[in-house]
């Protein structure tokens, strides 16, 4: 095989952010599919559901009532994982085999809209923009307490990712300790910094620039890629242009690009199989430890498990769970296939 075709050969990839491989076998995308091929049904809109816990006015499953809300609402999650005032766990084991700590945190829900059936794909600007303030000022209120050392903002959306409500919304986790997987992210970030003397995502954003080949869409503060690195088949970046660590740092031009991006992203997937694209999504930013993180630079990961159509999904299985991730479409098609579909949402072409 000449040296030039090493994208049509099974290789590996690196992802320099958490240090793991994938591997990517792009000659198995031309092996015969006999599977389900169903398109999802589309149900009529529901705007306003009285059994939805999320609904303005509606009671929540834990007895605590919502008010008639009109943009953002944002409240203490009733089932919390964590909880913010618990003793230190002096009778946990705590050796090199068996070991337990306290884990301290608070957790929320964040209401995006009052409309039942909208998306972030079919919100307007305006109105994510009110989401991403919501975000800032989570990030801004949690991180400035003395136990929580990291704010990690996810939306899982569909039922296909465990949502467990379709009312547009997301969640709050806080924790004491950092989280594995931004701690990973932390350390290659950190350890990129001290050998090169540079960021290491704004060198990724620059070589991805340079190379154009898996970007999805841009504005001026933001760039959503599919990166060279990619998991999951439809898996993107979207990362700052400015070396920004986190929420609380950005400006208003910043946050308006970054909801602006944020609809571009989901718009795009909801046109890929014409259904509501699900995923989890969420933020990376350096944490609230009263340290200094110039290694740090935001970005938000989308994980999308869709691969074939709206209702064929990847499973992370077989090898994936006991050698590596791996993947068949290359993330340089699957990057071309999300810049080709429209930017303007399916539903409005109708
Ligand atoms: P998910 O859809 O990602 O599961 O998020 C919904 C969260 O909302 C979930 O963590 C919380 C659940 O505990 N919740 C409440 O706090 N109160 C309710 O009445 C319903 C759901
Ligand atoms: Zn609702």
């Amino acid at each position: 095989m000449p040296p030039s075709s090493w994208l049509q050969a099974p290789h590996r990839r690196f992802n320099p952010l958490t240090r793991a491989w994938v591997l990517v076998s792009p000659h198995r995308t031309q092996r015969p599919w006999q599977g389900e091929v169903a398109k999802a049904e589309s149900v009529p809109p529901i705007h306003y559901d009285p059994t939805c816990y999320l609904c303005p006015g509606n009671t929540r499953a834990g007895g605590h009532q919502n008010p008639e809300y009109k943009d953002v609402f944002v409240f203490d999650n009733d089932y919390a994982a964590l909880l913010p005032d618990i003793p230190p766990l002096t009778d946990a084991p705590h050796d090199d085999l068996f070991r337990a700590e306290r884990e301290l945190g608070i957790c929320r829900v964040v209401c995006f809209h009052p409309d039942h059936d909208l998306t972030l794909a079919r919100m307007q600007p305006r109105e994510i923009e009110r989401v991403v303030e919501a975000w800032s000022a989570q990030c801004q209120d949690l991180g400035q307490r003395p136990e929580i050392n990291y704010v990690q903002i996810f939306e899982n959306r569909g039922p296909m990712m465990g949502a467990s409500n379709p009312h547009p919304h997301c969640q709050v986790w806080s924790t004491e300790h950092i989280p594995d997987e931004p701690l990973a992210e932390q350390a290659a970030q950190l350890a990129y910094l001290e050998s090169h003397g540079n960021c290491l995502l704004c060198d990724t954003l620059a070589r991805e620039i340079q190379a154009t080949e898996r970007i999805v869409c841009e504005n001026q503060e933001f760039v959503a890629l599919v990166p060279f690195w990619a998991v999951w088949p439809f898996e993107t970046l979207v990362l700052s242009r400015r070396h920004c660590g986190a929420f609380t740092e950005m400006n208003a031009a910043q946050k308006a690009d970054l909801a602006d991006i944020l609809k571009q992203v989901t718009t795009r997937y909801d046109n890929l199989f014409q259904t509501s694209f699900p995923y989890t999504m969420g933020f990376h930013q350096s944490p609230t430890d009263l340290k200094s993180h110039p290694e740090w630079h935001f970005h938000a990961h989308f994980y999308p498990p869709l691969l074939r159509s709206a209702t064929i999904r990847k499973f992370m299985v077989g090898f994936e769970m006991l050698g590596m991730p791996q993947r068949d479409i290359t993330p340089e098609s699957a990057a071309e296939r999300l810049r080709a579909v429209s930017h303007r949402h399916y539903t409005l072409e109708k």
